[in-house]
C-alpha cells in the first residue's frame, strides 16, 4: 500500500470525538469523567465547553431525525453547556465506545463510564462516534 494512504489510514484509526453531555455537566462530573478517559491511555488533542442551539443539535443527530426519541434527544442536547473534545489512541472509536459502555446505563458492563455516571438512556452521560469516518465529521462539525 502507498506510504501515504497507509500514514492516513493510521491517523485514522487513532481519533475519535466524545461530548459530556448536559447530564453530566450539570452535576459537575466533567473531571471525574475527563480523567476516566485519560487513565484509559487517551490523549485529549482538542478540547473546549459549548453551548448548543437546539438547531445544532439537531444537526449534529439528523441521522437519528425519523426516531420517536428526536424531540427529547435535541432538547436534552441543547439545554445546558456541554464539552466537546477529540482524542487520540490506537484503535480510538471501538476502545472509546467499550470505555462508556451500551447506550442503556442498565445494560452498560461495570466500571464503564456510561454504568457509573449515566441517569438513563435518554440521559446518558457521553457520546462516543461509531465508525472513524463519523469521528472525522463529528470532530469538523466541533472544531473547524
Ligand atoms: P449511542 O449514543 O450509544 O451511539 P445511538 O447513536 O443509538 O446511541 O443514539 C444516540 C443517542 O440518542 C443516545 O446516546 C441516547 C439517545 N437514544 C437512543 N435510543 C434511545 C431510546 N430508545 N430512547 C431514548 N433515547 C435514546
Ligand atoms: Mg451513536
Amino acid at each position: 500500500m502507498n506510504v501515504f494512504i497507509r500514514f492516513a489510514k493510521k491517523i485514522m484509526d487513532n481519533k475519535t470525538f466524545m461530548m459530556i453531555k448536559p447530564d453530566a455537566v450539570e452535576r459537575g462530573l466533567i473531571g471525574k469523567i475527563l480523567a476516566d478517559i485519560i487513565d484509559a491511555g487517551f490523549q485529549i488533542i482538542e478540547l473546549k465547553m459549548v453551548k448548543l442551539s437546539l438547531n445544532e443539535a439537531k444537526r449534529f443527530y439528523k441521522v437519528h431525525k425519523d426516531r420517536p426519541f428526536f424531540n427529547d434527544l435535541t432538547a436534552y442536547m441543547s439545554r445546558s453547556t456541554i464539552v466537546a473534545a477529540v482524542l487520540l489512541k490506537e484503535n480510538a472509536v471501538n476502545d472509546f465506545r467499550k470505555l462508556i459502555g451500551s447506550t442503556d446505563p442498565s445494560d452498560a458492563e461495570e466500571g464503564t463510564i456510561r454504568k457509573k455516571y449515566a441517569i438513563s438512556k435518554g440521559e446518558n452521560s457521553v457520546h462516543g462516534s461509531d465508525s472513524n469516518e463519523n469521528a472525522e465529521i463529528e470532530s469538523n462539525f466541533h472544531f473547524s
